[in-house]
């Protein structure tokens, strides 16, 4: 079948709730991916952020492999061998005392939302039912009905009612209006350290710090969602770290299972995810075995081939050739690490197809902007050979 085959049967057959760029891929490697014409494209995507470790990690498929030959599924109504040393070597990695493992990134956004709002009851004290959680224009956490309630993209919201209620929306990056907002049944704040959907929106220097600052003097919880931003991705392990900032809560998804599999995870010490009590929570599916192995392998890489270094290195040299062009359409280049956009004055979408005819892969966000957040295995000389692509592309008329 050809392209438009494919294409065919996916409109047909399939919702209509995506508008992909037409290529269709049938295999990868590393930076690379192959589609069913026999072109062979550079993603500057990475699944968003997911396959951080490149496309079909060989370590990481070893793992997974391995473990299908075992045991895939217990449930947790039994334990198995692979979630324990999960658990563990990721409260080692990052910190924690705690760790929930789930599947999707909302999922943890779920969880970390009953998390946060648990502590208000049974720690805070907050009168039941009226626990209030800030979040921040712009934000994104998922499709669940709970994380659109506190989206403030219309579209995302319209005809999917009524929604959940408890969220107070507050501009992103305005820590007065963080501290303005809060009122004693505030329980969290809820922030993404970059936002990704939002346009990769970097707040301004010092934000997270005087939030983290604010919470903490107020009894109230702050949180992160570093699903997107998270394991490498910013150049820090964590996009806080930049600013030596420790979250009471995180949520992981993403990178943590490579691509291979949806593995997410809620961060916390015992004061928080302690109160979680037999029956609260839980997913048929999440810490399950092959999940768990999936993701012991994928932060293996993570440590092993120094993705965070890489990052913060190779995405300072990515963004500074950037910063460099002289283009009538490029309005900002912002970004941390390998989490990088590059904001025009016009919509991205022609660029990004350009660039896909000289063979890359990216996708606009919020119209004007082209993100480039490649796999962290990326080698400068393809970042090289990027650069005179996108600089052809950004450059056209
Ligand atoms: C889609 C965007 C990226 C996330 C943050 C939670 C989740 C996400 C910060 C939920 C998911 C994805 C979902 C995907 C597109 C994508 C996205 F453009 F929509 F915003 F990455 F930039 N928190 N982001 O970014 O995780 O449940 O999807 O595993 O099409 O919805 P999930």
């Amino acid at each position: 079948m050809n392209t438009q085959e494919y294409i065919q049967l996916d409109e047909t057959y399939s919702a209509h709730n995506y508008k992909p760029l037409d290529v269709v891929i049938d295999r990868a490697d590393g930076v690379w991916v192959h589609d069913v014409e026999g072109n062979k494209y550079l993603d500057c995507l990475s699944a968003y952020s997911a396959v951080s470790q490149g496309h079909c990690h060989p370590k990481i498929m070893q793992a997974m492999q391995d473990q299908m030959q075992r045991v895939t599924l217990t449930s947790r109504a039994f334990r198995n061998d692979q979630m324990g040393p999960f658990v563990k070597e990721l409260c080692d990695l990052t910190g924690y005392e705690m760790a929930l493992p789930m599947n999707s990134g909302a999922e943890a956004v779920e969880t970390a939302i009953k998390a946060a709002r648990k502590w208000g009851y049974k720690v805070k004290g907050v009168e039941d039912n009226q626990a209030q959680i800030i979040v921040c224009e712009g934000n994104f956490a998922g499709r669940t009905v709970t994380a659109i309630s506190f989206s403030s993209e219309a579209q995302y919201k319209e005809d999917f009612g009524p929604l959940t209620p408890g969220f107070v929306t507050i501009p992103y990056g305005d820590a007065q209006a963080l501290e303005a907002a809060i009122t004693p049944q505030t329980v969290a704040f809820f922030v993404e350290p970059i936002q990704g959907e939002g346009g990769v929106i970097v707040p301004p220097k010092g934000y997270l710090k005087a939030a983290a600052g604010i919470c903490a003097r107020h009894n109230v919880l702050f949180v992160t969602d570093e699903i997107q931003t998270g394991l490498g991705r910013t150049g820090a392990l964590f996009a806080t770290e930049h600013e030596g900032v420790r979250p009471d809560i995180v949520t992981i998804g993403k990178a943590l299972s490579g691509g291979f599999y949806p593995v997410s995870a809620v961060l916390a010490d015992k004061e928080i995810l302690g109160l979680f009590r037999p029956g609260d929570h839980g997913s048929t599916f999440g810490g399950n075995p092959l999940g768990a192995a999936v993701a012991r392998a994928a932060l293996q890489v993570i440590i092993e081939e120094d993705l965070v270094v890489r990052s913060r290195e190779l995405g300072a040299y990515f963004q500074g050739r950037l910063e460099r062009i002289e283009s009538e359409h490029i309005k900002e280049v912002r970004g941390k690490g390998l989490f990088i956009g590059v904001e025009l004055y016009v919509p991205a979408r022609r660029f990004c197809e350009a660039l896909r005819d000289r063979g890359i892969l990216c996708k606009e966000t919020h119209n004007t902007v082209i993100r480039f957040a490649p796999p962290l295995v990326i080698k400068k000389s393809e970042i090289d050979w990027a650069m005179e692509r996108i600089e052809q592309v950004v450059l056209m008329d």
